[in-house]
């Protein structure tokens, strides 16, 4: 396999970009570094690598971790990130930008190679890898953090399996993960690159989020804000309810094919937008991802339907069909904020924070490894809160602290222990 390509000195450009506006990593660097908690260790960090998860790979080497890295899909690495990374003493790893499944599978494996003792993933892949490819290496593996939904649900679905022999943190369901990543991160990162890449106007336009999840509510009211008619598709009653009562307008795909201009994709599913659906839609209209996986716009009906292919745009591809209506999808249906030509991901701000709970909860997890049972566990949500903490101290936001008497408020339940002062 050929190594990186990239210039390692727009490497280390943008990765001093990042450092600059990742704060809260300068502070566990500082706090860290001295004391080298993870000396001896070999850490494997699976993510999209550029710039932001370079400072992450940067801090855990400044703990004293061996690192290694891989990328966690075929697009969204970056090739000088990559090879300025590999400069940097204690860090190594393998990622290339467009590689095949094929070619993400083998460099996952050389990462393997290093048997690493801890995991840090997004969205389960090296994880997924090592029980079905290298199941000799559970022993040494202490643990697993993991970032995003569809990963925690993966390694779920492994649990049910019965094929999870170690403890993993579920970091994507901590408040400082999903309740910023997922809908600041994802909404403002999905909507830029979106809108960069077609060079299109999102006001008056009449866009369709499929999912209201986090990173859906993140990604319709973020449209909306900029002057899109928005409509949410839902298979969940809570949550279509939650998008209804937040003035949205809830239609199946069926219906919401037929209005659609613009249609981003945020489900974590699989065909949610399928051939029944692109028979309906508008001649024009615009297709985008923001999941883990490219499967929740169908590529293959949407192949299956055409007459003709042609590239629109860099990173738009037509499909024209029978019927002289001409369809466009973006970046092949990969995640939108991350694999389309100019994009860089979520906002540094935003990755700061995702990096820095996910680099404590991989902290608690090596301390408590041996007491944790295998399964899912939630980060414990002190770990969650001092990391709050460390984010609003490098924001300078200052806030109140409970009095005594609010402390006994909290716990009080007879008459008299409430009104008493
Ligand atoms: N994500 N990483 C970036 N490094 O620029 N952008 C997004 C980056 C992560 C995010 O935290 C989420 O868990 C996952 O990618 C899915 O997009």
């Amino acid at each position: 396999m050929s190594t990186p390509s990239g210039d390692p000195a727009a490497g280390r450009q943008r990765l001093a970009w990042a450092r600059e506006h990742m704060p809260v990593h300068a502070a566990l660097r500082e706090r860290y570094a001295p004391r080298r908690p993870l000396e001896g260790l070999c850490v494997a960090v699976c993510s999209h690598i550029e710039a932001k998860t370079g400072v992450l790979l940067e801090t855990l080497a400044a703990a004293g971790a061996e690192v290694v890295f891989t990328g966690s899909e075929p697009g969204s690495s970056q090739d000088d990130v990559v090879a300025a990374l590999n400069e940097q003493p204690g860090i190594c790893g393998y990622a290339r930008r467009g590689v095949s499944e094929a070619e993400l599978e083998a460099l996952h494996l050389l990462a393997l190679d290093h048997a690493p003792a801890l995991i840090l993933d997004d969205a389960a892949e090296l994880t997924a890898r090592l029980v079905h490819r290298r199941p000799e290496l559970l022993p040494g593996l202490r643990g697993v953090c993991e970032q995003t939904t569809t990963g925690v649900q993966r390694i779920q679905a492994m649990l049910g399996d019965g094929a999870l022999r170690f403890p993993a943190y579920a970091v994507n369901h901590t408040p400082m993960k999903h309740e910023f990543d997922n809908i600041h991160g994802t909404g403002e990162s999905a909507l830029t690159n979106l809108m960069l890449t077609t060079n299109l106007l999102l006001a008056g336009k009449q866009v369709v989020v499929a999912g209201y999840g986090d990173c859906g509510v993140g990604l319709a009211h973020k449209a909306r804000a900029w002057g899109a008619q928005v409509t949410v598709t839902e298979v969940e009653p809570r949550r279509a309810l939650r998008a209804h009562m937040n003035g949205f307008a809830v239609r199946p795909m069926a219906e919401a094919a037929e209005i659609g201009e613009l249609f981003i994709t945020a489900t974590g599913s699989r065909d949610v937008i399928r051939r029944e659906h692109f028979e309906r839609m508008r001649d024009g209209a615009v297709l985008a991802n923001a999941g883990h996986f490219n499967v929740e716009i169908s590529a293959d009906d949407l192949a299956g339907l055409a007459v003709e292919r042609r590239q629109a745009r860099e990173g738009v591809e037509a499909f024209e069909l029978a019927d002289g209506r001409t369809l466009h999808l973006v970046c092949e249906g990969r995640l939108v904020n991350l694999a389309a030509p100019t994009a860089m991901g979520h906002p540094a701000e935003v990755m700061d924070q995702t990096f820095g709970v996910q680099f404590m909860a991989a902290l608690h997890l090596l301390e408590h490894h041996e007491a944790l049972a295998a399964g899912v566990h939630a980060v414990p949500d002190e770990v969650d809160r001092r990391t709050a903490e460390l984010k609003l101290e490098t924001l300078g936001v200052a806030t109140d602290r409970l009095t005594e008497a609010q402390q006994r408020f909290r716990h009080a339940w007879r008459a008299e222990e409430i009104l008493a002062r």
